[in-house]
């Protein structure tokens, strides 16, 4: 039977409790208001309560924040990169010293468990790391004239506002991967979090805004907006906000792409994903099982990189779906800040609606449905659920959608051609997974006709990438790339300079002119 811990929830007050201890340690405990009080309602899933109202920015005051980074832009982008990496220096500091504090935040707004959530700020306290490496190595190239006298170069420049759009379930290490590379690459930033997560917004503002005081910076280049759509349309309408990062669904990113680029801004786009792994005959099936349970049930499949579909070889088909739902059964559902607990909440009674939906569609289209029932927690507006397994008689439109709850989807195949072409048969593309032992088949899946996602890994679930490499995904996904690697680019200009050291004027392609 699945563990559960019944009836066993925190009350609102702890959570209240929980919150304010928290936000007093990062000291951002003003900002609390009663519950129903004009503003932002923080929530938490753990029970469904609101726990809190929070200040709300109003159009008028996001365009103030844009001011304020604009103009802090000025004195920004000249300022030394490596000086700006001690910004960024302090910021890890400060984030590792509220790790704890932090986690408790995510934990009771996101639903995450602990782990996960000490996980997720560890991430914020490695991207700072690397951003400030980073600052020291914002290199451009020194390209071969063909010219005599003559030096081609390439120098990277600032690009000016950066507006962060993130969603609920990364809701600080989104923010930080875009904050801590922007700033060292001398942007300014405006953030817009989810409405479903106020209260880590305002404890990472308050940190940044004590770094930015600790090493004598204009807190000025990095501002928090909090509210609606109407807040993200002042970001995305902006013709000073040069590159908008946004992360989301693929709705949200049709919106917003077409919107930059109506006024040539530049958008990185993070969105959907619909992330498979392929089980070959030859894979370790112990680290397979280990790897999907994690990447389909973690998180009670709320990260863009959940693993949603299997594409298991049919010799093992029934192996493997034996001990995932073996496993299934073992994974302790319930209240995220309790040890041991595996599977937390999902984030609103949408998502439960929505994965009811998904699961009646796939059994309506001859899918073999294995879990996927509500817990009852004794709270009404609390969503917990079994994460579901659900062996598809073949790919039907409902294993195409993104459902933002844990259900894996299984299909089976031959032969690797048409694994990867189920892999990739979806519209979105942000990561996928081979398990093999076989190097052929690794490499070839990793090939220009393996998979066509932005991550392709081999004998690792598709969840849970360190911040070193370029996260992101092509088709649906939206292209964008950020954290680590060279995804700092999207948050430059790039100068092509050409410099003549010669007293001759020989023009290229071999012209004469006079
Ligand atoms: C997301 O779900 O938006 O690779 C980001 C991962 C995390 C990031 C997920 N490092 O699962």
């Amino acid at each position: 039977m699945t563990t559960m811990q019944k009836n066993n929830l925190p009350t609102a007050d702890d959570l209240r409790d929980r919150v304010r201890v928290a936000l007093q340690a990062v000291g951002a405990d003003a900002a609390l208001g009663e519950p129903g009080v004009s503003g932002l309602a923080a929530g938490s899933p753990i029970t469904g309560d609101v726990l809190f109202s929070v200040p709300e920015t109003s159009p008028a005051a996001a365009g103030a924040a844009v001011d304020e980074a604009a103009a802090a832009f000025a004195g920004w982008r000249t300022t030394p990169a490596p000086v700006r990496g001690a910004l960024v220096a302090r910021l890890g500091e400060l984030l590792t010293e509220h790790k704890a504090d932090l986690a408790t935040l995510v934990t009771v707004e996101a639903g995450k468990i602990s782990s996960e959530a000490l996980g997720e700020v560890q991430e914020m306290i490695d991207i700072c790391q690397f951003a400030v490496g980073l600052s020291r190595q914002l290199y451009g190239k020194t390209i071969a004239s063909e010219r005599p006298g003559h030096r081609l170069m390439e120098t990277w420049h600032p690009l000016g506002v950066v507006g962060v759009i993130t969603a609920f379930n990364f809701p600080v290490a989104v923010w930080a991967w875009n904050t801590a590379v922007a700033l060292v690459c001398g942007d300014t930033v405006v953030w817009k979090p989810s409405e479903l997560t106020p209260l880590t917004a305002i404890a990472c503002q308050t940190l940044i805004e004590r770094a930015c005081a600790d090493v004598g910076v204009d807190g000025s280049v990095s501002r928090l907006v909090q509210g609606g759509r109407d807040i993200g349309e002042a970001l995305i309408d902006d013709p000073r906000v040069a590159l908008v990062s946004a992360t989301g669904s693929v709705r949200m990113g049709r919106e917003v792409g077409p919107r930059v680029a109506q006024r040539f801004g530049k958008a990185l786009l993070e969105l959907g994903g619909n992330n498979a792994a392929i089980v070959t005959p030859s894979a370790d099936l112990d680290l397979a099982v280990r790897a999907i349970v994690f990447s389909a049930a973690g998180t009670a499949g709320q990260r863009c990189t959940t693993m949603r579909r299997v594409i298991a070889h049919s010799s093992i088909a029934d192996e493997l779906c034996r001990r995932i739902a073996a496993a299934y059964e073992t994974l302790p559902i319930g209240d995220p800040s309790v040890d041991g607990t595996l599977v937390g909440p999902l984030i609103h009674s949408r998502s439960y609606r929505d994965m009811v939906g998904a699961l009646q569609t796939a059994a309506a289209d001859g899918g073999e449905v294995i879990g996927g029932h509500r817990h009852d927690m004794g709270a009404e507006d609390a969503f917990y659920v079994a994460p579901a397994l659900v062996r598809m008689p073949g790919q039907t439109e409902v294993v195409h959608n993104e459902t933002f709850a844990p259900i894996l989807y299984v299909l089976t195949y031959d032969d690797l051609d048409t694994a990867i072409e189920l892999n990739n048969a979806v519209p979105q593309g942000l990561s996928s997974a081979i398990f093999t032992t076989d190097i052929r088949e690794a490499e070839r899946f990793m090939a220009a006709d393996g998979s066509d996602c932005g991550i392709a890994n081999v004998n690792i679930g598709t969840s849970g990438a360190e911040i070193g490499g370029a996260f992101g995904g092509e088709k649906e996904t939206g292209g964008g790339r950020e954290s680590g690697s060279d995804a700092w680019k999207a948050y430059m200009r790039r100068a092509t300079n050409t410099v003549n050291y010669s007293s001759e004027l020989p023009l290229a392609q071999g012209v004469r002119f006079g």
